[in-house]
């Protein structure tokens, strides 16, 4: 599909862009949620950073409250139920992982994928999104990089000791980031948001992360493998 060049070319009320926004803007509510919920139990896993996590989850909070005003901007219902299965899979890793206390894994999970997803899809969209959108998501998109640099410090300061896992993480997760691309792939181009953009946005994302870890490129084209363009 042709990628439309700006947003004076989209038809925001058109009925087949609200539908493709009930799901996609449900997707991005409840993402954020779960990311707020996230960094909280983050908070009890990583006791010393209290303070800075429970600060991340007051900004998805935050997040959560400008896209539901977008969606109620443009009269859309978010579809939750749909957004809640989307997510299932992530989530249900996450809690497994948190009731092990694996840290590595839950921050692999929250703050590597799923920030570089938000990074990917935010970027994306924020050129073809409506006026009102554009400038919410333009704010929201500069704190989930803090959430990624988070992580990445992290990892980063344990890194011999985090390796094996994040592998380990990496490729029980990453095949699932591809899978919900694909659900989201024909709503995210009817909203003009090519799905091999954001294939290449979030590759890169998470490449540069996994870099600033401390993983060599060899080690990142083998984590990469897994799932996404394979
Ligand atoms: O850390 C965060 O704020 C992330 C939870 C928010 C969700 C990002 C999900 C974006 C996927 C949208 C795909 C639409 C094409
Ligand atoms: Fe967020
Ligand atoms: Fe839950
Ligand atoms: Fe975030």
């Amino acid at each position: 599909m042709q990628q439309l060049a700006n947003q004076s070319e989209m038809d925001y009320q058109s009925e087949i862009y609200k539908d493709a926004y009930t799901r996609v803007n449900a997707i991005v509510i409840e993402g954020e949620q779960e990311a707020h919920e996230n960094y909280i139990q983050l908070a009890q896993l990583l006791p010393e950073h209290i303070q800075e996590l429970t600060r991340l989850s007051k900004m998805e909070s935050r997040h959560k409250k400008g896209f539901e005003a977008c969606g109620r901007n443009l009269k859309v219902t978010p579809d939750l139920e749909f957004a809640k299965q989307f997510f299932s899979k992530l989530h249900q890793n996450f809690q497994t992982a948190f009731s092990e206390g694996k840290v590595v894994t839950c921050l692999l999970i929250q703050s590597l994928i799923i920030e570089c997803f938000a990074i990917a899809a935010y970027n994306i969209y924020i050129p073809v999104a409506d006026p009102f959108a554009r400038k919410i998501t333009e704010g929201v998109v500069k704190d989930e990089y803090t959430h990624l640099n988070f992580g990445e410090v992290w990892l980063k300061e344990h890194f011999e000791e985090s390796k094996a896992e994040l592998e380990e993480a990496n490729r029980q997760n990453l095949p699932i980031v591809w899978q919900m691309l694909e659900q989201v792939a024909v709503d995210a181009e009817n909203m003009a948001m090519e799905k091999d953009a954001l294939i290449e946005d979030f590759m890169i994302q998470y490449g540069e992360a996994l870099s600033n870890i401390g993983f060599s490129t060899r080690e990142i084209m083998r984590l990469s493998a897994y799932g996404l363009r394979a």
